[in-house]
């Protein structure tokens, strides 16, 4: 999004001698930022349009990220129409010198702004914990078990349950996350070290990583395709170095992957 909005902030001061130059121009950087923002990236959510949810738990994540950009909208508008309307209705009339009557302690006004905040802050919380409750639901028998561990400063894959096979990536190149497409994955999260945040941000999901406490969540990856991960909790001086990548194969071509892994895991050659 920043290219398109420095290209809108140039602009503006050559266009501003006539009206239709500024609204051709302000027409023309709403379009650049929507095309530009939809292309800068291709696996990152963009402000209100995540781009690729890639599992099955995404389509539920993506309508609790827009009911609630709606709902704060319409607060938003509520509230900024209120305001116009009391600069405008109220502004100071010419001759007029004294203060307008002072309201206090109106009873019906305070419990109106007391209980509606509450129900505003009651829905978005019904709504989130709804969700989240049903987002972080794993099951008994999942296809297949991954144990991720973050440590200052990688990520470490085992798969634990199809055969133990592990990898860290090599020296500078970081670590590849294979995953079947259409089979339910269990990831257990563990930390070596700090808190870190495992974030795959086209799952559009990242949970913390604990020390002592094993963080589990399940998704199925729906799309194949190579998307980014990375650390979302500030960790330490390589923080930004704590990156992975992620790729949904076909459910035969991971079972290939895993049992190679494993080979290499076995013969000491690169993981
Ligand atoms: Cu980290």
């Amino acid at each position: 999004m920043r290219p398109s909005g420095t290209g809108r902030q140039r602009q503006a001061p050559a266009r501003h001698s006539s009206p239709g130059a500024v609204l051709r121009s302000a027409a023309l950087a709403a379009v650049g930022l929507l095309t530009l923002s939809a292309c800068a990236s291709d696996d990152m959510p963009t402000f209100a349009m995540p781009v690729r949810g890639a599992t099955d738990q995404a389509p539920r994540i993506l309508s609790l990220w827009q009911g609630s950009w709606i709902a704060a909208l319409a607060v938003g508008v509520i509230v900024w129409g209120l305001i116009v309307w009391a600069i405008v209705a109220f502004r100071r009339r010419s001759g007029e010198t004294d203060l307008p009557p002072q309201t206090r302690y109106n009873l019906p006004i305070e419990v109106f702004y007391t209980a509606v905040p509450f129900i505003i802050i009651a829905v978005f919380f019904y709504f989130t914990a709804r969700d989240e409750d049903l987002i972080l639901r794993t099951s008994a028998n999942p296809d297949h078990k991954i144990v991720v561990t973050g440590v200052q400063w990688a990520w470490q894959f085992t798969y634990a349950s199809d055969g133990g096979a592990m990898t860290t990536g090599t020296p500078g190149k970081p670590p590849t996350l294979v995953l079947p497409e259409g089979e339910s994955v269990k990831f257990l999260l563990d930390s070596d070290d700090v808190i870190h945040s495992f974030w795959v941000p086209a799952f559009l999901f990242k949970l913390d990583v604990i020390p002592g406490q094993r963080n589990t969540f399940e998704i199925t990856p729906t799309k194949q395709g190579e998307f980014k991960g990375k650390c979302a909790e500030l960790c330490g001086q390589d923080h930004a170095r704590m990156l992975f990548n992620v790729k949904v194969m076909s459910p035969s071509e991971f079972d290939t992957y895993v049992a190679d892994l494993k080979e290499r895991n076995e013969s000491g050659s690169a993981q």
